[in-house]
């Protein structure tokens, strides 16, 4: 049997989950963000870490020095830093796959709610103001037959461009480091999604859909001169990183109406400031970072990081290991 190590779970699993870790390891339950002196009391003698959405840089690893590996409820790592993991030979392992199709879900949820103005209609109704048959003033935009833009096209792009294409008959362009093997990663695309430069792909796009990771390449990267490019009356949605987006650009773009509408599932500080424009703003349609809430995917999430630790602190290769050394 594997040796008994210690966990500490950051950020709440499931009973039949946390269950799993308990029946093999000793574990301890301490999020920093409900019980920090917990946290670390745990930290120094942690051989396994699970949760997510907490920042995992030097000074914590620094405090966590029996540390061999971490289990990341997420698919996006940018909360880890990366070369010190890999300097210090810590295994960081995330949850790809597993919410591709929920958080493409949830991008589509904002494209319909941003083109019908759903929220803004369906408040209306709830304010008691339909009292006349709805107007041109409120009328939407429709979204099937448009054509949609995706900024980076992995598992999750890919999953959008199926429900644009197969589902809502829309062109679909992306633009990525390299054009994907649809042959191999997607043939159900092909000939339906086409790697397209980012001008053009701007300059065409009736909707242009965010999904990048956050690295220091993307971190900034849709600013002024991206959303200048975009045409007249664009939608812009983002489902991957707030920080890749430069919001003071974003809010201008939108005060001018170059910007029809912003649907964002992220922001670049989270959760939202109170006093952030983004929060309020009447072209803004925002949600608070969703993309893979549903009861199924966070359970399959929270299924797969733990068989991750698992294996990795039996010394096994876990199923979805990060590549540390790719920073
Ligand atoms: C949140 C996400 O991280 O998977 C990701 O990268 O952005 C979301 O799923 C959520 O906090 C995962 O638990």
């Amino acid at each position: 049997a594997p040796s008994k190590k210690n966990i500490v779970v950051f950020r709440e699993l499931p009973p039949d989950q946390l269950a799993r870790l308990q029946a093999v390891h000793h574990v301890v339950v301490a999020d920093p963000k409900r019980d920090l002196a917990a946290f670390e009391a745990a930290l120094p003698t942690a051989h396994g870490l699970i949760g997510s959405s907490h920042t995992v840089d030097a000074a914590l690893l620094d405090r966590a020095p029996q540390l061999e590996a971490i289990s990341s409820v997420s698919v996006g790592v940018d909360n880890y830093a990366l070369a010190e993991l890999n300097a210090r030979g810590i295994v960081l392992c995330h949850t790809p796959g597993v919410l591709d199709e929920t958080v493409a879900d949830t991008v589509f949820a904002l494209l319909m709610a941003t083109s019908r103005r759903v929220v803004e209609l369906a408040n209306l109704v709830r304010a008691g103001q339909w009292n006349k048959n709805i107007g041109e003033d409120l009328f939407g935009f429709d979204v099937h037959g448009k054509t949609i833009g995706l900024l980076g096209f992995g598992r999750i792009g890919q999953a959008i461009a199926r429900r644009a294409s197969l589902g809502f008959g829309m062109p679909v362009l992306y633009h990525a480091r390299r054009p994907v093997d649809l042959a191999a990663q997607a043939p159900e695309l092909q000939g339906h999604a086409t790697h397209t430069p980012l001008n053009d792909l701007l300059a065409r796009a009736d909707f242009v859909v965010a999904m990048l990771p956050l690295s220091d390449a993307t971190r900034g990267m849709i600013d002024a001169d991206v959303f200048g490019a975009m045409k007249a009356g664009a939608v812009f949605i983002n489902g991957g990183r707030g920080a890749t987006v430069n919001e003071t650009a974003l809010l201008a773009a939108l005060d001018s109406g170059h910007l029809r509408a912003a649907g964002l599932d992220v922001f670049a500080k989270e959760p939202l400031p109170m006093d952030s424009a983004l929060r309020t703003h009447p072209r803004v349609t925002p949600l608070p970072h969703i993309g893979s809430a549903t009861h199924e995917t966070r359970h399959a999430m929270a299924g797969l990081a733990t068989t991750n630790l698992l294996r990795a602190l039996a010394g096994e290769r876990p199923a979805a290991v990060c590549d540390t050394a790719a920073v």
